[in-house]
């Protein structure tokens, strides 16, 4: 089997060493490693595969003889060095909004649109973290009975968002609050120990976040439906990792819940822990440091004949971020579409 030279852009953060988890842990067939970060970090070593490796300051050098560039160092890092690491001959994997809503840019979730690999031209876009556990979780129900309507609220954690210092604010606000002193925001518009925050992203002109756009646009996209009517409500939870949320879907035809359970049973990449009378459901501390989406309260939508309620929670920094990102390079890989041609 071949090996790839892989370079990781944001290797200090929290997704760049989720990166290096999974490439470790699936045995990713890598020829070498190169750890990519600001000039702040250069010089810092991290171990991959018990090997010590220094990381080094991300340059338009830094990927001459990559194949594989898996990108999670924010948008504006994306922006500026992913055309010059596709220019150089490697295909990136941009962890960042910057490119998933370009014509010429796939947004892939292996799991329902492994082909769109095929056409990229040097970079292919992970979608959202919210967006992704919510389509794989979704996209194996549209199959047998077509999506209408998606209305879906989210309890994301803080890891999503801001990095360390996003673990370190809610660490340090909940001892503050515990302990009756003031707390003072810093990553989060507000306090966010013992609070709920429905803001995440930027505010756009239609009064909805960018982030519950993302998750319009991103599922349309993703699952090539272009009239699934989509309205997200996007709030911040005091919780560490795992995102959850609250789905309501509207089907064509009527589906019971039975048979969307076991159409989940079946579906790639989904666990169904569903029996309320163990009260047996997902949740977002157990989801954490694992790969799957996990869904449970299934149950008929007493508001439409045609609708199904669901809870679906998945570890945001996996397959939210670092492991689908990794699965859409396995998928390059097994494709044979490695080269872009720049
Ligand atoms: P983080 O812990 O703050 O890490 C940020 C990383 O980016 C660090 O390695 C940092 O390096 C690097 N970086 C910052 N500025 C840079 C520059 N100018 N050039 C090169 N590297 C630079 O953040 P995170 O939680 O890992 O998230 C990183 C990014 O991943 C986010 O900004 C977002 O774009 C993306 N993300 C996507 C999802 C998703 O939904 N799929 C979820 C979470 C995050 P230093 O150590 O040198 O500062
Ligand atoms: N602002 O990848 O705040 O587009 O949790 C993911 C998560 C952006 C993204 C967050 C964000 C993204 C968040």
């Amino acid at each position: 089997m071949s090996e790839y030279r892989v370079a990781i852009v944001g290797a200090t953060g929290l997704v760049g060493q989720e990166f290096i988890n999974v490439l470790e842990q699936r045995d990713f067939p890598m020829l070498s490693v190169k750890l990519l970060a600001s000039d702040r970090s250069a010089g810092r070593k991290l171990f991959v595969r018990h090997q010590e490796i220094e990381v080094e300051e991300t340059v338009p050098e830094s990927f001459e003889g990559i194949d594989i560039a898996l990108f999670s160092a924010g948008g504006d890092t994306s922006r500026h060095f992913a055309p010059i690491a596709a220019k150089a001959g490697a295909v990136v994997i941009d962890n960042s909004s910057a490119w998933r809503m370009e014509k010429a840019v796939p947004l892939v979730v292996p799991e329902i649109n492994p082909e769109d690999c095929k056409w990229h031209k040097g970079i292919i876009a992970n979608p959202n973290c919210s967006t992704i556990q919510m389509v794989v979780a979704l996209y194996p129900l549209h199959k047998v009975n077509p999506i209408k309507r998606i209305i879906v609220d989210t309890y994301q954690s803080v890891s999503g968002v801001g990095g360390a210092a996003a673990l370190e604010e809610l660490t340090t606000q909940a001892r503050q609050v515990l302990g009756g002193e003031p707390t003072v925001p810093h990553v989060f518009p507000h306090q966010i120990a013992f609070n709920v925050l429905p803001e995440i992203d930027v505010f756009l002109d239609n009064d909805y976040t960018k982030e519950e756009w993302k998750m319009l646009e991103e599922t349309r996209k993703i699952m090539h439906a272009d009239t699934i009517a989509v309205s997200a409500t996007c709030v911040r939870v005091p919780v560490f990792i795992g995102h959850s949320e609250a789905v309501h879907v509207e089907f064509s035809h009527p589906m019971t819940p039975d048979e969307a359970r076991q159409i989940l049973a079946r579906a790639p990449g989904v666990k169904v822990l569903d029996d309320n009378s163990v009260s047996l459901y997902p949740t977002a501390w157990q989801s954490a440091r694992t790969d799957d989406v996990f869904v449970g309260r299934i149950r008929q939508d007493a508001s439409h004949a045609n609708g199904l309620a669901m809870w679906v929670v998945a570890d945001n920094l996996r397959k939210g971020a670092a492991l689908n990102a990794v699965q859409i390079a396995e998928e390059v890989i097994k494709q044979g579409c490695l080269s872009s041609g720049g």
